[in-house]
């Protein structure tokens, strides 16, 4: 089977409970971010990308097995960032590797084949050595600036895409400072599809912003 067959989705939900919750209490976090993520998945989405990095490995177990169930039940894919162990434990559809993860080559061989692997990227030489090492898709970006800035490095622009399509052959999701108005760039710029936070997750009405997505991503097929 191809990437492009596996790679079935091009709207791609990543999660941040700190946008969509301004609560500290933990009880009722993990209530919320679910809520939250069922918005997206009414809408249609069907890839969920659970990142909530600085969660305790317990609690990150916790949400993952709720959010298994949840994407199950719309019939979505669940991946989970860093963590293949995780990934293994909740029978997620695959996991999502940064450039200080494991890499991909290392994530098949505990996963075995039927996980899907995305990485992430900021430029062609990474997404070179993502394709050789295995990747099944990546994420290439911030495109665009996005509210934090030094968490995730300078926008690299849509140009880098040209150059990485000449390239490789990978499914490359465009990331960061993705909103309505750019999604048309992005995808002209040679993406298979758009990765985004706040494009959803951070808007008053989250389902309509998923249709909203979806409907401009449809219409760039
Ligand atoms: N990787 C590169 S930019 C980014 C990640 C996880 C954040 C994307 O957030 P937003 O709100 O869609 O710009």
């Amino acid at each position: 089977m191809t990437n492009r067959k596996r790679v079935d989705f091009n709207l791609y939900l990543i999660t941040d409970r700190k946008i969509v919750t301004k609560t500290d209490d933990s009880s009722l976090v993990t209530g919320h971010l679910l809520e939250a993520v069922e918005d997206a998945l009414k809408a249609g989405v069907k890839a969920i990308q659970l990142r909530e990095k600085d969660l305790a490995t317990r609690e990150l177990l916790d949400v993952a097995r709720r959010m298994r169930e949840l994407t199950l039940r719309y019939g979505a894919k669940l991946f989970i960032n860093d963590r293949v162990d995780i990934a293994l434990c909740v029978h997620a559809d695959g996991v999502h590797l940064g450039q200080h993860s494991i890499p991909p080559s290392a994530a098949g061989r505990v996963a075995g084949k039927g996980m899907l692997i995305g990485v992430s990227t900021h430029g062609l030489e990474e997404a070179d050595i993502a394709e050789k090492e295995g990747a099944d898709f990546i994420t290439l970006g911030p495109l665009f600036p996005t509210p934090s800035k030094l968490r995730y490095g300078a926008p690299v622009g849509t140009a880098a895409f040209k150059r990485i399509k000449e390239k490789i052959s990978l499914p490359v999701f465009g990331i960061g400072g993705i909103k309505r108005e750019n999604v048309k760039e992005v995808m002209s710029a040679g993406a298979y599809g758009v990765a985004l936070i706040s494009g959803i997750l951070g808007e008053g009405n989250r389902k309509a912003a998923a249709e909203n997505y979806l409907k401009l991503l449809g219409e760039q097929l």
